[in-house]
């Protein structure tokens, strides 16, 4: 029987929030076609991504990543991934591990929502340098009181977890939300490579975690592939050294 197809439906170009389902996708070994990166004469593009998204019942996806299984059309980050990680074998199987991973993704995502207001805090709409004022007054409070926050309570719940050798989020083994951290702290790095160096002594944790991820053979594989789409100023976590400036 041939594996079972998953599409990923995410706007090109950007790793954003459909990096997290890639990852999970990637883990797994899953077959999966990342359909908007696909050329249009295959199926592929944003025009296919929007009129799935129109034409998607009985609920229609309210933004990207959205996913295809089948009939079936599933948007929200947090809910693809509670879809797919029991059938990619990256949650444990029972009730209460299933409720904490979403849980645990849920708080990743309003970090993530977070992390993409520092650079866009008055609207999605406009351009950086049309906020940019705003922006400098938000960034010092997130790096030195959300990032510190959101870390903290990470970095606890792994060493909470005495069942994951130090470097999982809950359970003995590797589960989808130990890749969604991966993917905030690498986002985090690169967009904030001072304040997360004076923060690392802080979180072993967590900077174990990342080290154990980057080392699976195909997280490895997928990093070092041209799947892997490098951060940039187009995406969620942004580089902009102003809003990475030392404290006063
Ligand atoms: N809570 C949603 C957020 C989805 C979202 O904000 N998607 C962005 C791209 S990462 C988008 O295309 N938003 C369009 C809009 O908000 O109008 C999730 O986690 O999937």
């Amino acid at each position: 029987m041939t594996d079972p197809l998953y599409e990923l439906y995410y706007w090109p170009g950007i790793q954003g929030r459909g990096e997290f389902v890639r990852l999970s996708l990637e883990e797994a070994g899953a077959r999966y076609i990342d359909v908007v990166r696909q050329p249009e004469k295959e199926g592929g593009g944003v025009k296919a991504m929007m009129k799935l998204m129109q034409d998607a019942r009985p609920v229609q996806p309210f933004a990207p990543p959205f996913l295809k299984f089948g009939e079936l059309v599933i948007a929200q980050t947090a809910n693809i991934l509670l879809f797919l990680a029991p059938r990619l074998h990256l949650v444990p199987d029972d009730e209460a591990s299933r409720l904490l991973a979403n849980q645990v993704q849920l708080t990743l995502s309003d970090f993530v929502l977070e992390a993409h207001d520092v650079h866009h805090p008055i609207a999605s709409s406009l351009y950086y340098e049309d906020q940019k004022t705003e922006s400098l007054r938000r960034a010092p409070l997130f790096l030195e009181e959300r990032i510190p926050k959101f870390l903290g309570y990470f970095e606890r719940t792994i060493a909470n977890n005495s069942s994951g050798s130090g470097v999982h989020l809950l359970g003995a083994g590797l589960t989808y939300v130990d890749l969604s951290m991966f993917q905030v702290m690498s986002g985090l790095t690169y967009a904030f490579p001072r304040a997360m160096a004076r923060l690392a002594p802080k979180i072993p944790h967590l900077e174990a975690l990342v080290e154990h991820v980057a080392k699976r053979p195909r997280i490895a594989a997928y990093l070092a592939s041209s799947r892997r789409i490098p951060f940039n100023k187009q995406g969620i976590f942004r580089h902009y050294a102003e809003l990475d400036a030392e404290p006063a």
